[in-house]
């Protein structure tokens, strides 16, 4: 069983319920906070901070942060992030491997970064089969009721959605729907190659770098820490991706090709140790496609703390949840392939590495 025990998926206040319930069960190791920004509909947005006497003032003990539910239909992105705070602190004073970890370090998790989509989705979802649909599903999305495939956030442009105010999947025809996608909101190459100018579009990256409250939050709750590593949760295609998410040849704002980070050789050894454990891909996010506004393209190119999207999962956005446990933890049709083990090797990184610099938030 998964740490939690759950055996479905969470809908928001289930996650919200059960951050309360970490922090409940042991005051002294976990702490429920909320983020500094509210969302556009007003929801509170949650993390949980864990480590060996988590109370006491900030020590700038390095942190590791863990982030699901960018986008709003990748459901199982969120799940692996809670099982691991639930794994932290079911286990922390009976594994020493865990509790050395956590007396050396701080681990955040936030689940759901993107509260209003992940509600419309999960709440107004009705499920359908894309395994057989290669554009990611968007012909399909297109004509299915309920919002269970939405992606984006919930910011209404003019023009965006069928009625004002509603935060609606499918908008005119052709359309994605309302929203800002906070994977192209950040501000790390903001308004380059692979975000789209209209708001119609899946990967709109909004009026401008940091425009919308999912990115800001990210951006302070970073700009405020340590995070010495971070894992930012997709779904899906078996991936663990680093930055950037655009080739080295890319001519960056100051004319000259953006090359590959500094940090290349150490980022893809951490990569590929990862995806040693998980089974995954580990390669550069430009080999799949390009992005730019996205989280680690900000957050190693502003702090230099290494970041990596891992896109769960061979196929699906809302797999059925016995696998979505087994491949948490590496049993089953996912023997030995499990998130679990990759996301200590990340902590275990986080512990060692250390940040450039705390950047204004
Ligand atoms: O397009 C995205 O935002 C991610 N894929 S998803 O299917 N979950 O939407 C991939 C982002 C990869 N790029 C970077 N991380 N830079
Ligand atoms: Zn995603």
């Amino acid at each position: 069983p998964l740490p939690s025990g759950r055996d479905t998926y969470r809908d928001l206040a289930d996650y919200n319920d059960d951050l309360g319930r970490l922090a409940a069960i042991r005051p002294d190791l976990v702490k429920k906070f909320a983020l500094n920004h509210k969302s556009l509909e007003g929801k509170t947005v949650y993390g949980v901070e864990i480590g060996h006497n988590v109370r006491a003032t900030e020590d700038g003990r390095p942190v590791f942060l863990m982030m699901g539910l960018h986008h709003a239909r990748e459901w199982p992105s969120g799940e692996h992030a809670i099982e691991f705070a639930y794994d932290l602190v079911k286990n922390y004073g009976s594994d020493d491997r865990i509790t050395n970890l956590l007396k050396k370090a701080r681990v955040v998790v936030v689940p759901v970064v993107n509260v209003d989509g992940f509600e419309k989705s999960v709440n107004d979802g009705q499920l359908i089969d894309l395994r057989s649909v290669d554009d990611g599903g968007t012909a399909s999305i297109l004509a299915t009721p309920g919002n269970a495939y939405k992606r984006k956030n919930c910011r209404i442009v003019d023009g965006q959605a069928p009625v004002a105010g509603e935060c609606a999947l499918v908008s005119s025809p052709g359309g994605f729907g309302a929203g800002v996608d906070p994977n192209r909101n950040y501000g790390g190459f903001w308004g380059g190659p692979g975000a789209a100018a209209e708001p119609v579009q899946a990967t709109y990256r909004g009026a401008g770098p940091f425009s919308e409250p999912e990115t800001q939050n990210i951006r302070e709750l970073v700009s405020t820490r340590q995070v010495t590593a971070l894992i930012t949760n997709h779904t899906f295609s078996n991936l663990v991706l680093r930055p950037n998410g655009v080739a080295p040849d890319t001519i960056g704002p100051d004319g000259q090709p953006i090359g590959d980070p500094p940090d290349e050789a150490a980022l893809k050894d951490l990569g590929d140790r990862m995806a040693a454990q998980n089974g995954y891909t580990s390669q550069h996010s430009w080999q799949l496609y390009d992005t730019t506004g996205s989280t680690e393209d900000w957050s190693y190119n502003a702090t230099g703390g290494f970041g990596y999207t891992f896109e769960i999962g061979p196929d699906e956005f809302h797999p059925p949840f016995p696998k979505v446990i087994d491949e948490y933890l590496g049993v089953g049709e996912f023997a030995g392939k499990g998130n679990r083990e990759a996301y200590l090797i990340a902590l275990e990184h986080a512990v060692d590495a250390r940040t450039h610099s705390v950047i204004a938030g």
